[in-house]
């Protein structure tokens, strides 16, 4: 992409109505724009890290064998009358009426509509079990939408549902999900730790949250430092297998929200081994068993012909906090450092001289290699004089910055700049392409 044509309206200010870092990064960045309280437009830039950070989630669920559907944003009010939430949900669900004076609601959740899809679909424990997801819009009319997408009203989110013949079935879709969701995190370089949590308005009696600790997080949560540092990526995953070692070696460890806070069993934990911080809220699993089920006689024919009421969890990720919550965990003074896996192009190409063909033609070839590599660029040649290209590169965070100028072309060099550690070093020209794209691998 040519920066001089991109849509990426970038602000030298820190905007009045942002409190916390990933916020203002966001709106002077360009990733965003308020379009009215806790509803956001996400412009090219902000939305090409959106879709990257929805790329790893879906992909994440494939694997654990989860099937991708979408159902719609709007829901009847009578889906939500056969569980009974409808009124129990109150004033955070917006309730609107068709012109037939039906009633109707954008969804805040999908547990009631994917109960029905099910019990329509699934009649037999043969086809049992099924584990289905989306990444669909919600609307959640929060009392206080603050902080960017980190709370918004309108916000992106995977949502997925399992069904299982019995209890057993369902806690091995659980930790299914447990697991998915730690591999999920690490590949967006985030370390989420899963907490104990309040089940809330979803229901049920075990849930977790994972956490990213950040200053900023809306959460209180305790928790043992072990778990601060424990690593998953660097495991192979067999879905089909027992994952209760890996999720025992991960709740064996104290670690729980402000509301399901054990003081005393936190003051068992030796002083020096205990954090009380604060966190984001990531991802929420929860099992609740026969909760929409039952009243919505999601039944399935058993071994015996008898009739089986399926047992449920439901397991939510925000994706678009995701964008905020990776902010807050990767920034410096500059701006933002994304990650590469998220990242909305892993290389930027400055070009210093814009009016100098020779620099001008390196450039252009530079840009054509590292897409025939496969690589995303963004090339910044805009006339603009150099300190405005590092601090816009800064700002906007892209992983690898190539530098072209006259003076080390004239040596047939471009500098490498690496966004987060500030290393810089001088690559020949004709080296740059197969150099980054093997460390982008
Ligand atoms: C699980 C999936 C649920 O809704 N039903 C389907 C369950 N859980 S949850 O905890 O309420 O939400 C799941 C995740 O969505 C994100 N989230 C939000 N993101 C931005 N703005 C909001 N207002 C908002 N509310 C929830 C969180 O990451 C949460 O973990």
């Amino acid at each position: 992409m040519r920066m001089s044509q991109y849509f990426l309206p970038t602000l030298k200010e820190n905007p009045a109505e942002a409190q916390i870092v990933s916020h203002r990064l966001m709106l002077r960045a360009g990733l965003i724009r308020q379009t009215s309280a806790g509803i956001y437009a996400w412009l090219p830039l902000g939305l090409r890290v959106l879709r990257n950070i929805e790329r790893i989630v879906r992909e994440e669920q494939d694997r654990s064998g989860a099937q991708e559907v979408l159902m719609p944003t709007i829901q009847s009010a009578d889906l939500w009358r056969e569980s009974g939430r409808y009124d129990a949900y109150g004033p955070e669900m917006l309730r609107i009426k068709d012109r037939h004076d039906r009633e109707m609601l954008f969804g805040p959740t999908n547990e009631e509509m994917i109960t029905v899809l099910f019990r329509d679909g699934v009649k037999s424990y043969r086809d049992l079990p099924k584990n289905l997801y989306h990444i669909q819009w919600k609307f959640r009319d929060e009392v206080r939408p603050r902080f960017g997408v980190m709370r918004g009203r309108e916000f992106l989110m995977k949502d997925n549902y399992s069904f299982d013949i019995d209890k057993a079935g369902a806690i091995h879709s659980y930790n299914k999900m447990f697991v998915a969701y730690l591999r999920t995190f690490a590949r967006m370089g985030l370390k989420a730790i899963p907490m104990r949590a309040d089940t809330g308005p979803i229901g049920g009696d075990l849930s977790h949250e994972f956490i990213i600790l950040a200053e900023t997080g809306e959460s209180a949560v305790f928790c043992h430092k072990g778990l601060v540092d424990k690593d998953i990526l660097g495991r192979t995953i067999d879905y089909g297998a027992d994952l209760q070692p890996i999720v025992t070696e991960w709740t064996s460890l104290y670690a729980a929200t402000d509301e399901m806070h054990d003081t005393e069993a936190f003051e068992k934990i030796p002083e020096s081994e205990r954090l009380a911080a604060r966190g984001i809220e990531v991802g929420h699993i929860f099992y609740f068993g026969t909760k929409y089920s039952k009243p919505m006689n999601a039944v399935v024919a058993g071994p015996n012909g008898e009739q089986v009421t399926v047992e449920m969890g439901s397991y939510g990720i925000g994706v678009s906090r995701l964008v905020g919550a990776i902010i807050e965990a990767s920034h410096d003074d500059g701006g933002i450092v994304w990650p590469e896996s998220v990242a909305p192009f892993k290389v930027a190409i400055v070009n210093l001289k814009p009016d100098d063909g020779a620099v001008a033609g390196a450039c252009g070839k530079l840009y054509e290699g590292l897409q025939g590599s496969g690589v995303s660029v963004l090339h910044d040649e805009r006339d603009l004089r150099p300190g405005a290209k590092f601090a816009d590169m800064d700002l906007i965070g892209i992983p690898w910055q190539v530098i072209v100028g006259p003076k080390g072309l004239g040596a047939g060099k471009v500098e490498v700049k690496n966004r987060r550690t500030g290393a810089r070093e001088e690559l020949a020209l004709d080296d740059v392409v197969g150099e980054l794209s093997r460390r982008l691998g």
